[in-house]
C-alpha cells in the first residue's frame, strides 16, 4: 500500500485529495511539524524534511504538484488527469506548476516572516510577499471568468492544486485577498465528498509524538 507523509493542513493535502478522489488505499503518515526537527530518520527519506512525502512502491516523491499529477497520469489518466494530445494539456502543467511555484510559495514567505518569525524584524517584506500572492491571483482569475473547471471541462488535479492554495490563504489569514469569484469556487470545490473525506482524514490523524522515528 502506498503511504503518504504528511502534516495537517499542510500541501500534503493535496496529494490526499487525489487519493481520495481516486479511491486508493493509502497508508497515512501524520508528522509532528517541523518533521525535519522532530521526527529520526525522515531526512533519510526525504532529504528536504518537508512535507507530503509520498512512497508508491520504488516511487518516492516530494513535490505535491507532482504527487497528484503523478497519481492521476497512473491511477486515473482519463478522468483526473490530461492526456498530452488533448487541447488543455499545455494550459494543465501550467496550472500545476503555477499552483505552487507562483499561489503557495509567497504565502508561505508571508506566512514565516509576518507570523511565524516576525521577531526577526522581517514582518513588512512578508506583507509585500502577501500583496504579490494577491496580485499573482490574476491568471486564476481570468480563467475562471468563462469555466467552471480550469482544464477541460472536467475536474483535474490541476483544480485540486490550485484550490489547496486558496484554502492555505483561508487558513493563514489572507483570504481577504482573494476575489469573491474565487472564493466560491473553492465553495464549490470543497463540496466534493472526496474532498471532505481527505479534510476529515487529515483533522483526525494523529502526529507521531516528537523523537519518534519514522515509520
Ligand atoms: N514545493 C514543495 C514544498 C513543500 C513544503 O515546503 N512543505 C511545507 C509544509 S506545507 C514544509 O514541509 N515545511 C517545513 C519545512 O520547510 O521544514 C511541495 O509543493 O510539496
Amino acid at each position: 500500500m502506498m503511504r503518504l507523509y504528511h502534516c495537517g493542513g499542510s500541501r500534503g493535502l493535496r496529494a490526499l485529495w487525489t487519493i481520495e478522489e481516486i479511491g486508493l488505499d493509502c497508508d497515512l503518515v501524520a508528522l509532528p511539524f517541523p518533521p525535519r526537527r522532530l521526527t529520526p530518520g525522515y531526512l533519510d527519506l526525504n532529504p528536504l524534511g518537508t512535507v507530503p512525502t509520498l512512497v508508491d512502491g520504488d516511487v518516492v516523491m516530494t513535490e505535491s504538484s507532482a504527487i497528484a499529477q503523478y497519481l492521476a497520469t497512473r491511477y486515473a489518466p482519463d478522468t483526473l488527469g490530461l492526456q498530452p494530445d488533448e487541447a488543455d494539456y499545455a494550459a494543465y502543467l501550467d496550472f500545476l506548476h503555477h499552483a505552487d511555484a507562483t499561489l503557495t510559495f509567497p504565502q508561505t514567505v508571508y506566512l514565516r516572516y509576518a507570523v511565524l518569525e516576525a521577531e526577526r524584524g522581517l514582518a513588512e517584506a512578508g506583507v509585500l510577499y502577501a500583496d504579490w500572492f494577491g496580485k499573482r491571483l490574476a491568471k486564476l482569475s481570468r480563467r475562471l471568468e468563462t469555466r467552471r473547471y480550469l482544464c477541460a471541462d472536467r475536474f483535474t488535479v490541476a483544480d485540486i492544486a490550485v484550490a489547496y492554495a486558496l484554502l492555505l490563504a483561508r487558513k493563514i489569514g489572507l483570504g481577504d485577498r482573494v476575489p469573491e469569484p474565487l472564493t466560491l469556487w473553492f465553495d464549490r470545490l470543497a463540496e466534493r465528498p472526496a474532498y471532505k473525506r481527505a479534510i476529515a482524514r487529515d483533522e483526525a490523524a494523529v502526529p507521531l509524538a516528537p523523537g519518534v522515528a519514522v515509520p
